[in-house]
């Protein structure tokens, strides 16, 4: 008997309210079922914003610094968790047991960030043109925040969102990815038992064509905020233009390292691997494609396949597995259609392209680690999102080539060059078209507190993270006081 999950909504657990539920499983055993969960209508969303809209008017009076104090226990309670929460996450989403605790810590590290956000949350005061009078602009909340998030890293992004929503004064509905809700229900028990009160945290599970497009069109929704592909933020971007809802996107990312001769190629295996290969490839900051200079590139090639057949796959719960499996049997078949892609464009396959099934791995979606060397920068390979272990290999000239490369994406999330010559480092952080350089680090790897997006199709210009996410959550106004106890015309009575 599988375990039977809810929604939340104005402070307790409900079924669908059709009663309707949908089936998960471990993708690295499917004969492991995780649990039921509601598969929800607009119905339930509707219920979760009249909660959330009637729970806004008080919530917004609390002052910052007290719902910070709820972010705050709630990382606090997350931290006495975090062996249980990662181990379920593991058994939800697949991703080796190293890295969910990673996720739950990212998780634990926003709540202490935003908490103590709850006593800056800055505005600007600004001298005036005008004597006897007195300017500034504060921030505050826009209302009810929708929020959709993926699973890839089933914690840490939706803390990303929810805590400082919260913390700035917003009432918050939730829809997890359909993969993993378990997580966003545990979020869902911690952020109750520390205290936040009914209404102002919802969560509707669901699927993104129901639930997720009911929230798109929810009038009562104020801001939305996404992270998924781009075909789908394009979507939300025209509806929500339509109605002039705010909309923040965080979409997928086509990430480059590049290796210059003269860096520390060990250094840079150790890098490649991890960002190629680690969450098997299922980071919107994973590294799909690596530029080597043409002097070290059969070298590092050889380097790279070497190491990448030894990378031992299995179930995550294992702390010696290295790569777990990918999340669904359609994310492993859309995987092995690039693999075919690739092939047909005329690239060669030096590693892996291939299902995984040895001995209890046949009960999961597991891939192999997967090379393509001889790769050019027209090829679908080379432009489009896998979202799996598999790494495109250029062969560039110079640093100038390997930087033009690099940039020739339509996406812009993070970049990477490892070169030991700090003058083109420097060139590589002006020049590099993406929201992240890392210099001698891999692609992956953000940190909570410095903002977090991408440019070109990665986004719509907003970034998570760091104290630029509340201007996708507050409103700014801007706030003018006149104690010269006469009329002043700005831009009219000014004296040069
Ligand atoms: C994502 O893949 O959407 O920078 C988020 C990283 C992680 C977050 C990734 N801290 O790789």
């Amino acid at each position: 008997m599988s375990h039977h999950f809810n929604n939340y909504i104005a402070g307790e657990w409900r079924a669908a309210k059709s009663g309707q539920t949908v089936e998960n499983r471990n993708p690295a055993d499917a004969d492991d079922a995780i649990g039921a969960f509601p598969d929800s209508s607009a119905e339930d969303l509707n219920e979760a914003v009249a909660a959330a809209r009637e729970a806004f008017e008080a919530w917004r009076k609390v002052p910052a610094p007290l719902r910070a104090l709820k972010v705050q226990r709630a990382g606090e309670l997350m931290r006495e968790r975090k062996e249980d929460i990662s181990r379920q996450m593991t058994r939800e989403m697949g991703k080796v047991i190293a890295e969910t605790r990673g996720d739950t810590q990212e998780g634990i590290d926003t709540a202490f960030y935003m908490a103590g956000e709850g006593r800056r949350l800055f505005g600007v005061t600004t001298p005036v043109e005008l004597p006897n009078k007195f300017g500034m602009a504060v921030r505050r909340p826009v209302g009810v925040a929708g929020l959709i998030t993926p699973w890839n890293f089933p914690m840490a992004i939706p803390t990303w969102k929810v805590f400082p929503a919260l913390v700035a004064g917003n009432t918050v509905i939730i829809k997890p990815a359909t993969y993993t809700p378990a997580t966003v229900c545990e979020l869902g028990s911690i952020l109750e038992e520390a205290g936040v009160p009914s209404g102002v945290f919802n969560i509707v599970c669901g699927r993104g064509s129901t639930v997720g497009e009911a929230m798109l069109h929810h009038n009562e929704i104020n801001v939305l905020s996404f992270t998924g592909s781009s075909a789908v933020g394009r979507r939300i971007n025209e509806v929500g233009g339509k109605t002039l809802k705010r909309v923040s996107l965080e979409l997928g990312g086509k990430n480059a390292q590049i290796v210059l001769a003269d860096a520390d190629l060990d250094l840079a295996l150790e890098g490649v691997l991890w960002g190629a290969y680690g969450t098997t490839g299922q980071r919107c900051t994973a590294t799909s494609r690596l530029i080597l200079e043409e002097t070290i590139h059969d070298r590092m090639v050889q380097m790279l396949v070497d190491a990448a057949a030894k990378l031992k796959l299995g179930n995550g719960l294992d702390e010696s597995v290295q790569v777990g499996p990918l999340v669904s049997a359609e994310q492993r078949e859309t995987v092995h259609s690039y693999v075919e892609i690739g092939r047909e464009e005329g690239a060669e396959l030096a590693l892996g392209g291939e299902y995984y099934e040895e001995g209890d791995c046949a009960r999961g979606y597991f891939y192999r680690p997967t090379v393509f060397v001889g790769v050019t920068p027209t090829m679908r390979i080379a432009q489009e999102e896998i979202f799996g272990p598999v790494l495109s290999v250029f062969k560039v000239k110079d640093a100038e080539e390997a930087m033009r490369v690099l940039n020739d994406s339509s996406y812009g999330l993070s970049s990477s060059i490892y070169t030991r010559d700090v003058n083109l480092a420097f060139k590589a952080i002006e020049d590099l078209d993406a929201g992240i350089t890392y210099v001698n680090g891999p692609t992956i790897g953000a940190e909570v507190h410095l903002p977090f997006g991408g440019v070109k199709d990665t986004g719509n210009g907003h970034r998570e993270g760091s104290f630029t996410v509340f201007d996708v959550f507050t409103e700014w106004k801007s706030v003018y006081v006149d104690y010269s106890g006469r009329l002043q015309r700005a831009q009219i009575d000014v004296e040069e």
